[in-house]
């Protein structure tokens, strides 16, 4: 056993570590702003700090560290999507994510576990088959895989024929994984903390400050604060933000709803989801099921859980699961999607000399944390958009180079 852990061990008090220190007085004056404290604000600090030097930098969040949508997402992580460029991009993320334990020097309960996206129609299976391609043209993982190979993968889904939407194959990717969402935050933070990256929670931006076509500061509910650049990273409230700083995003907000079981004894590794059935199910190491389906159907600024998702959504589960009739759920909640019309992200440039975008993050944006850091804070260091983000440019929208993921995004929409 190592010395340390044993003297750990015998001592009489364990204070907690603290990784993010507490709150000061801001500064007047920083050389980036990052508006937003969720996952990809947080990344996008650590990045700036750790690859560009970057440390007089101040991350202003309203609520609490990673409150928003970080703290409710179901933490799917997978690159199998339908477009080159989409496949490209969240690649590079899952490799990152596959490291983000050492590279953070903390643990974020990486776990893969495979993912099958189950096909009930012709058109999903030559959609599945398609994405097999586009995914295996690039070195990712995924293959069509046929009845008797999903039964051997997953056992214990209904396999029967004789019901509402047999299943006919999956879309089997098999690098597909779960991780701790907030450690995901919490390592980011840490490490950004240490490099001198300011964290300023309870701390609203009220207004975006301007000269000609530059920002020079941001309203806060501690007063103003200038600065040379800002990065706007606040998903759910994107486009509200992009107003203040006077332009428009292509987004319509939609709340997103998840909820989670009673703890089982393990017995379901893979990720399973269903784009017929609207249902889309893993299980957490607690042992929890961790569910969820589409957006609502309306475009809402609201949090609130609804019985009609939980009575739809169970009703579906049991229609894979049908052995699962009296689990009980423990609980539900709702985080806001950033809709974009080609369910992919706008990240980058906008009309705002010095201001940057991370936005349109949807249903997807978890699994992209680490690219989206990475990459933005090279954009924001650099003012240059690195290939791998250029093709979600803002102005694809005006020269129709949209890139169409509706089918890959996440679940049924
Ligand atoms: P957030 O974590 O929302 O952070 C933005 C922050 O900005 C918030 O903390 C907010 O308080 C702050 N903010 C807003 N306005 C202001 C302001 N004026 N001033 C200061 N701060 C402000 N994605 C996946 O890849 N896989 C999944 O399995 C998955 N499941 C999901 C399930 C649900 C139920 C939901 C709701 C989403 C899911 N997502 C998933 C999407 C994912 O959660 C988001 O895309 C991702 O968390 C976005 O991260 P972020 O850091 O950009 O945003
Ligand atoms: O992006 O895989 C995903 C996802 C699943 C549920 C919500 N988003």
């Amino acid at each position: 056993m190592p010395f340390g852990l044993l003297k750990y061990g015998l001592r009489r008090r364990y204070p907690a570590r603290r990784d993010v220190p507490v709150a000061t007085e801001l500064k007047p004056s920083y050389d980036v702003v990052i508006i937003g404290g969720g996952g990809h604000g947080l990344a996008a600090a650590y990045y700036l700090a750790a690859n560009h030097g970057i440390t007089n930098v101040a991350i202003l969040e309203k609520g609490y560290l990673a409150g928003g949508n970080t703290a409710r997402n179901t933490a799917i992580i997978r690159s199998n999507y339908l477009t080159p460029e989409g496949v490209r991009f969240y690649d590079e993320s899952v490799r990152m994510y596959q490291e983000l334990s050492n590279e953070l020097d903390y643990n974020i309960l990486y776990s893969e576990r495979g993912h099958l996206t189950l096909a009930h129609t012709d058109g999903a299976m030559r959609t599945s088959r398609w994405r097999a391609e586009v995914n295996k043209h690039l070195g990712v993982k995924s293959e069509l895989i046929y009845p008797d190979e999903v039964a051997r993968v997953c056992p214990q889904l209904n396999m029967s024929s004789d019901v509402r939407y047999p299943i006919m194959g999956a879309l089997y990717h098999y690098p597909g994984a779960i991780a701790r969402h907030d450690a995901v935050a919490w390592g980011y933070a840490a490490n950004a903390a240490r490099r001198g990256v300011e964290i300023h929670q309870q701390t609203e931006v009220t207004g975006i400050l301007k000269e000609d076509n530059r920002v020079t500061g941001v309203e806060t509910n501690r007063g103003v604060v200038s600065c040379g650049k800002v990065l706007q990273a606040v998903a759910g409230h994107s486009s509200v933000m992009a107003g203040m700083a006077g332009f428009k995003l292509p987004i319509r907000t939609i709340p997103l709803q998840a909820c989670v079981s009673q703890p089982l004894k393990p017995f379901l590794d893979p990720i399973i989801v269903s784009g017929s059935l609207h249902v889309y199910v893993s299980q957490s190491d607690r042992g929890e099921l961790v569910m969820g389906g589409s957006t609502d159907p309306y475009t809402l600024y609201s949090t609130r859980s609804s019985l009609d998702f939980k009575e739809g959504l169970m009703g579906h589960m049991l229609e894979l699961f049908p052995f699962l009739s009296e689990v009980r759920l423990l609980r539900q909640w709702a985080g806001l999607a950033d809709m974009t019309p080609d369910f992919s992200p706008v990240m980058g440039l906008t009309p705002i000399v010095n201001y940057y975008v991370d936005s349109g993050w949807g249903t997807w944006g978890f699994k992209a944390t680490p690219v989206s850091g990475k990459r933005m804070a090279e954009t924001v260091a650099t003012g240059k958009v690195p290939d791998i983000l250029e093709p979600f440019r803002l102005d694809r929208f005006d020269t129709f180079e949209q890139v169409g993921e509706r089918g890959a995004a996440s679940v049924g929409h």
